[in-house]
């Protein structure tokens, strides 16, 4: 049965790139799946240690979860930190990974810098947590933005390599299962998990530099709107995003080699829930001046009311702290069951 999970890490404002990458897939996927969406505060702890707010970053995190319009009633929202067993089932990835596919991964690269000697072990690690976080529960999809999709992969590759160490073990205790992987049927207790990336919106660059993706931790805040972003912020900003002087093309094809304008285009079709090729059908020939005002306009429609309503959830701490609690203990249960199969696969002794 399909089972959706993905995470946010709590650190700082939630933007636009979180929004149309990861939190409204989260939304549309839970009408017809069960789901998991998880505030990973662990995650937050491998760039930087020592937060002063983090409990209050995780409570904002889960107010613009719930805000968006995810049902955790129906669904299961927590943070990571109250479930043990996703640090329990990391350990043992880390055991299964190997240093090498760890070292190939480019958000270690980027965000270690030239001083890897110095980054936090958890830095490079974080890929064999994400692992955890997912096949805890034995999920089948996870939607994220693109910059993800290399940590996906990896996670194939530790359910793959765990299957495949353990088989007989698997077997002998009967907690296989039979899964299509492509064309093959392959049997194992992990599912191989399918990113759910895609559709126009996947990669959200910055407003003032095309080829860098829009991100938290940009030092302009000119880079990105934030989801607390009010309207005439939301304004300013896209009307000072960079362009370049050409009018809109009418085409896709004519949105090569011009970055920014891939972006803003992207940007109004994945708000708008349409294709590049429609927005283009609109505004092919316009300058960008007339594109941006339709596109501040839209962004307005579509962010203000999340905005409001995450102020409304954060002001009732108790709710949201409830909210957490009742998600966490739903999901404990659900880990526990795993990794006491994983204890036994394993052989670790038990009872
Ligand atoms: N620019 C983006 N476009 C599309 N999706 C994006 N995501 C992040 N940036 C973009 C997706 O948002 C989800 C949550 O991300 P995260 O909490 O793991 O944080 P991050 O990727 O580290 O976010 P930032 O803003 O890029 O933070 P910093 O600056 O710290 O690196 C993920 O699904 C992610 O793909």
């Amino acid at each position: 049965k399909p089972l959706v999970f993905s995470g946010v890490q709590p650190t700082g404002n939630l933007h636009l790139g979180n929004y149309l990458g990861a939190i409204r897939k989260f939304v549309a996927l839970q009408e017809t799946n069960d789901c998991i969406y998880c505030v990973v505060d662990l995650h937050s702890l491998t760039a930087q240690l020592v937060h002063e707010d983090l409990a209050e970053q995780t409570r904002a995190i889960t107010a613009a979860f719930l805000a968006s319009g995810i049902d955790p009633k129906k669904h299961i929202v927590f943070n990571q930190s109250r479930v043990m067993q996703h640090a329990e089932l990391a350990w043992i990835f880390n055991c299964v990974a190997r240093i090498g596919w760890m070292n190939r991964m480019t958000q270690f690269k980027d965000k270690a810098g030239k001083d890897r000697e110095n980054a936090s072990l958890g830095l490079l690690a974080y890929p064999s947590l994400m692992a955890a976080d997912i096949l805890v529960y034995r999920a089948t999809h996870v939607p994220v933005g693109d910059d993800q999709k290399q940590h996906l992969e990896l996670t194939r590759d530790i359910a793959q390599k765990f299957n495949n160490d353990f088989s007989s073990r698997i077997a002998e205790l009967g907690l296989g299962v039979e899964m299509q992987v492509g064309d093959e049927t392959v049997n194992g207790y992990f599912p191989i998990t399918e990113p759910v990336i895609g559709g126009p919106a996947a990669r959200i660059m910055s407003l003032r530099d095309g080829s860098k993706k829009m991100s938290k931790s940009d030092p302009s805040d000119l880079s990105r709107i934030n989801l607390t972003d009010d309207a005439e912020t939301i304004a300013r900003k896209i009307k000072k995003a960079k362009t370049d002087p050409e009018a809109l093309p009418s085409e896709v094809d004519g949105l090569a080699g011009r970055p920014e304008a891939e972006n803003l285009v992207g940007i109004y079709a994945g708000l708008a829930e349409t294709s590049k090729q429609a927005v283009l059908k609109e505004f092919g020939g316009q300058q960008f001046s007339a594109f941006k005002t339709a596109l501040a306009d839209l962004a307005v429609e579509k962010l203000a009311p999340i905005a409001v309503e995450m102020r409304r959830i954060s002001a009732d701490r108790a709710y949201v702290d409830g909210v957490l609690r009742d998600g966490g203990e739903r999901a404990g249960k659900l880990a526990e069951a795993t990794m006491k199969d994983v204890r036994d696969i394993i052989g670790l002794l038990q009872g």
